[in-house]
């Protein structure tokens, strides 16, 4: 049997978990919509909503929240996250923001012009919306593997050169202010991206002048892998792999509830003087003081120390593993899932998983409800519903893949909870074919898959 290595941390703090019937969780899913988004997390026995803003802080990071320097302007721990940022992402500015979204906004106000092209590694959710509400149009040049569930490429996020090349061939790179480049690809199911990628990409975007933004938020996850399973990096720490990564970009954006391990923050960096300068002009419209963003002291304290922890050879390899571990699982017991197991999630692929509903039945939403009636684990759509409407046609955007994301939270669960998961998922899956699809009560026009109410679709 494969080598699991056990929690590298001691529980200090403990949390209780409510267990409920299954009546009791049906009434609760009923009233939520058969929305997970909208079940009371005192309702979830465990909850794989999300990785985001969900990790379990250190003893360190707590302690450095009582030394929250709350100051308007100029905050010690602002210095310390800033220095922080330079030293271990290696770009020449930072501004905090409340979240990823924070910085997504700013960025794209400041890059994107009306009918520009930003070509992606598939798209993310408030990535893309940010895109578009700032005139852009998203262009997706992640390989085809990446689209196929069942491919076993251990790089899955990589970027086409030629889907990139074509697009730059066919708008012209004047239209193009710059590359979102993911890592890792949370869509397509956690799936890292190859330094010798990055490379590539970075070689094409120098040759016509076109810039490569980052979308930094799993990126320590990524440089695991990139340390298990790319040549030449297995002696190389996880902190020069993250150094080297970026060292290809023009900066990134940063959601810090993921891989800088909190419950909070995030952050915009670039090298470049002058969008610097106007970035400083605009945080202050929409987040706050350049030297401090939305954040509270207390809360850039944790950043900075959350990010030093994030490239601990110990932590990394017991998350990444961990998440395996749930996946391998449930592999064995013939439950599909994206193959390869990616960096932070487990994805049931539910068009495999449910093969009798059309993708207008939304088979995702669907698992996913049923999956907390029957357990009271909680689990994220990742389909049609949160693929949203063509802007243009009005229709379903129809993404290929069709998934439930089962997200491990850092720090926070055991293998135990593994096993209860993964036992509940193989239950449910010997229960397929009583399960049947949801429609739309409640549609909101912009994202979604946050407030979006559903009904089970009568039988006719
Ligand atoms: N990701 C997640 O659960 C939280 C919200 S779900 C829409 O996966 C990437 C790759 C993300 C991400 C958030 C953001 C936005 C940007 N890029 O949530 O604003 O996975 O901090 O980050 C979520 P914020």
């Amino acid at each position: 049997m494969k080598n699991y290595p056990a929690e590298p941390f001691r529980i200090k703090v403990v949390e209780m978990m409510k267990t409920m019937s299954r009546e009791e969780r049906e009434a609760a899913m009923i009233e939520a919509g058969y929305n997970t988004f909208l079940v009371k997390s005192e309702d979830v026995y465990i909850d794989l909503l999300t990785d985001s803003g969900t990790t379990a802080m250190s003893d360190k990071q707590w302690a450095g929240m009582m030394i929250g320097d709350e100051a308007y302007a100029g905050s010690r721990n602002f210095l310390h996250l800033d220095a922080t940022v330079k030293e271990y992402y290696g770009f020449k500015h930072m501004v905090p923001t409340h979240q990823g979204r924070g910085a997504e906004n700013l960025l794209s106000r400041l890059k994107i012009k009306q009918g520009d092209i930003i070509p992606g590694n598939m798209y993310f959710t408030t990535t893309r919306y940010h895109q578009e509400a700032n005139g852009g149009i998203f262009k997706d040049v992640i390989i085809d593997e990446a689209h196929d569930s069942q491919s076993e490429h251990p790089f899955k996020g990589n970027i086409d050169l030629r889907k990139l090349q074509a697009l730059i061939d066919e708008f012209g790179a004047e239209k193009i202010p710059y590359v979102c480049l993911a890592v890792t690809v949370n869509l397509a199911g956690g799936q890292p991206v190859s330094m010798q990628n990055i490379r590539e990409v970075s070689a094409l975007c120098k040759k016509h002048k076109i810039d490569i933004f980052f979308d930094a938020t799993r990126c320590v996850e990524n440089a695991y892998f990139i340390k298990k399973r790319e040549e030449g990096y297995r002696n190389v720490s996880i902190k020069e792999i993250l150094q080297e990564m970026m060292s290809y970009g023009d900066g990134c954006t940063m959601s810090g509830k993921k891989d800088c391990m909190v419950n909070i923050g995030g952050f915009l960096a670039m090298n470049d003087d002058e969008l610097f300068a106007r970035v400083k002009e605009l945080v202050v419209v929409f987040e706050g003081m350049p030297s401090y963003g939305g954040m509270a002291g207390r809360d850039m304290e944790a950043m900075a120390i959350g990010i030093k922890e994030s490239v601990v050879y110990a932590y990394i390899a017991h998350r990444v593993e961990q998440v395996a571990y749930l996946g391998d699982r449930l592999m064995e017991a013939g439950v599909p899932i994206v193959r390869p197991v990616g960096g932070h999630a487990v994805f049931l692929d539910a068009r495999l998983f449910l093969p009798h509903l059309t993708q207008d039945q939304l088979p995702a939403q669907t698992l996913a409800a049923h999956l907390y009636i029957e357990s009271g684990v909680r689990s994220m759509e990742r389909g049609i519903v949160s693929a949203g409407r063509d802007k243009k046609t009005g229709d379903h955007h129809r993404p290929k893949l069709e998934l439930v994301r089962l997200t491990i939270p850092r720090r926070v669960y055991t293998y135990a909870h593994m096993d209860v998961v993964a036992d509940a998922v193989i239950d449910l899956y010997h229960h397929r074919d009583e399960i049947t699809g949801l429609e739309f009560v409640y549609e909101p026009p912009m994202l979604r898959f946050f407030n979006a109410r559903f009904k089970p679709i009568e039988a006719k």
